[in-house]
């Protein structure tokens, strides 16, 4: 899945993709680079990030959308219903939301009566204080049962069990020792049953390894980082890794295979 961010704010490649000219040039360079999947998002969800209100978030990705449907399967990265059912009337063909259907009341019955896959991402609050929501017992054990009872709420709501999608939710208040941590066991995720979506490109926990804190590598820097996640989750056999770069993604990917084929 490569991540076509209409946001003047996004922590990783924020504001270069903000016209929806820019937007759609990026979703084919994507394309042609081998992404297999679309992430067509309106919204900033960096720590911190304040909401654009549902009309800015149309405006943002609806042409955006329109264009790609053309050239790759879209989804939509929302966390408003209303945004969702224009998305999908626009061509989107799957609803990522980072709330799991926690932030509207209203998505879980939209997914349902359209019938797509839905990507329930663990969350617990919007991101102006997502982060003092970083608190575990257990990581993983409190990530699991949280992203099952979305999963019974969902199901309660009509949607298909076998459209449900499971994400971790790397970064999303999470400390830098959780998501290492679901990492490290994201197998007892996966045991949970459902297809699993991981987006760890970019994110801050990649920039500390090896650095003092005061020398944090910017995001740009972390696309090596972001393909030795890759590695290991693809090896475990995930669904799909949501990514800046392709390129380095697709060869990642390869190489997993490649090593594989040696094993088998
Ligand atoms: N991360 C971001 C945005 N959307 N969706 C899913 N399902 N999983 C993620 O981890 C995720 C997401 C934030 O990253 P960005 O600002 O670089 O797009």
């Amino acid at each position: 899945m490569g991540v076509v961010n209409v946001t003047p704010d996004s922590f990783s490649d924020g504001g270069a993709w903000f016209t929806p000219q820019d937007a759609v040039a990026h979703g084919r360079d994507l394309v042609v680079a081998g992404a297999d999947l679309l992430d067509v998002g309106g919204e900033s969800t960096r720590p911190g990030a304040q909401r654009p209100s549902a009309a800015e978030e149309l405006r943002r990705v609806l042409p955006v959308i329109e264009a790609l449907r053309e050239v790759a399967p879209v989804s939509v990265d929302t966390m408003r219903a209303e945004v969702a059912a224009a998305a999908l009337d626009a061509g989107a063909v799957v609803v990522n939301d980072v709330s799991g259907g926690l932030a509207d009341p209203e998505m879980g019955a939209l997914v349902a009566e359209r019938g797509v896959p839905f990507i329930a991402m663990h969350w617990r609050a919007h991101s102006t204080v997502m982060q003092s929501f970083a608190v575990y017992d257990d990581v993983v054990a409190d990530v699991s049962r949280e992203l099952m009872a979305r999963v019974e709420a969902l199901t309660g709501a009509g949607v298909a069990a076998e459209n449900i999608v499971l994400d971790p939710g790397f970064g999303f208040a999470k400390k830098a020792e959780h998501n290492w941590e679901l990492l490290r066991r994201l197998d007892e995720v996966m045991a949970l049953g459902h297809r699993l979506l991981v987006g760890t490109s970019r994110k801050t926990f990649l920039g500390h390894v090896g650095r003092t804190p005061d020398a944090v590598r910017p995001p740009l820097d972390r696309d090596v980082a972001t393909a030795v996640t890759t590695a290991h989750v693809a090896r475990l056999g995930v669904w799909a890794v949501r990514v800046h770069d392709v390129v380095s993604t697709i060869d990642t990917l390869d190489v997993v295979d490649a090593l594989r084929g040696a094993h088998e």
